[in-house]
């Protein structure tokens, strides 16, 4: 795994792509890959921070990661264990175009069972809220990853929060590199997390309190 680390970080995609290849060859599972692809991002952003990195450096780093996703996504949703219910709407907010975090969210929830609306990056407040009134998701999930995002998370979850359009207000979850307790209570939301695995469990554990809830009042 540490070899696929430091292709990554070297940015050197054939490097990459081949020993993903190579591991999954030899019987390798997909979340250790996708760990070591994660490590390599958080390097890669220092370095970027760092001046060492430009942003074409930042561009060639999510290409790489979106094709050792589109190489392993087949085996990462057979991996995952324990089936659940519900639906997520998810998408990257107002100012941010990050989507390799949103993007394996998604697909992780998707192994989990949940149907998932994804509406992709950039997305106003009233695009979520509009996507909320339709289809009645149990949960909101926003992704942001960077410092500007901070804003559009607050007015996406104030706008799902305050709407008399919603009887039910769906549980909102933010998630990024970023994102911690503080920027959760700043907005407004209900958890946070900057891990997908971690994601699916808070909204596991969500889906079973509210069906709880709706069972002792009765259903509904
Ligand atoms: C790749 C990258 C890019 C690519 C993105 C490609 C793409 N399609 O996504 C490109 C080149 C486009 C890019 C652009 C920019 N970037 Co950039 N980028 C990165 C980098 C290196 C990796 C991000 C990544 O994909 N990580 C891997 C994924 C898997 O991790 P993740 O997103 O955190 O997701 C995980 C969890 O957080 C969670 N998760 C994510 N979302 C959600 C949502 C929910 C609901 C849940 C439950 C969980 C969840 O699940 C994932 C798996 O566990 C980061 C560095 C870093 N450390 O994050 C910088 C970084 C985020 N970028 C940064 C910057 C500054 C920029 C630019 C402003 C640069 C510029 N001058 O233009 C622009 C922003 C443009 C914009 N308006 O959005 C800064 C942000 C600093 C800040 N505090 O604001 C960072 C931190 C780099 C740095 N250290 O300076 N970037």
């Amino acid at each position: 795994m540490n070899t696929i680390t430091d292709a990554l970080i070297e940015l050197d995609e054939d490097r990459t792509l081949r020993l993903v290849e190579q591991a999954l060859v030899q019987g390798e599972r997909s979340l250790p890959i996708v760990s070591a692809c994660e490590q390599a991002m958080r390097v890669i952003g220092e370095r970027y921070q760092r001046e060492e990195y430009f942003l074409s450096g930042l561009i060639l780093a999510g290409e790489i990661f979106r094709e050792v996703l589109a190489l392993i996504r087949p085996g990462l949703e057979g991996e995952m264990e324990g089936h659940s219910s519900g639906t997520v709407l998810l998408g990257t907010v107002a100012g941010d175009i990050h989507d390799i975090g949103k993007n394996l969210t998604a697909t992780t929830l998707r192994g989990h069972g949940f149907t998932v609306i994804d509406l992709g990056v950039d997305v106003p407040p009233r695009t979520f809220l509009d996507a909320a009134v339709t289809d009645r998701p149990d949960i909101v999930g926003l992704s942001g990853l960077i410092t500007a995002a901070f804003e559009s998370m607050r007015a996406t979850t104030t706008a799902l929060k305050s709407a008399d359009e919603l009887a039910l207000k769906p549980h909102v979850i933010l998630g990024g590199g970023i994102v911690d307790a503080e920027l959760c209570r700043f907005c407004g939301a209900d958890s946070w997390t900057n891990n997908a695995m971690e994601g699916v469990r808070i909204c596991q554990g969500l889906l079973a309190a509210r069906h709880g809830a709706s069972a002792a009042d009765g259903g509904s």
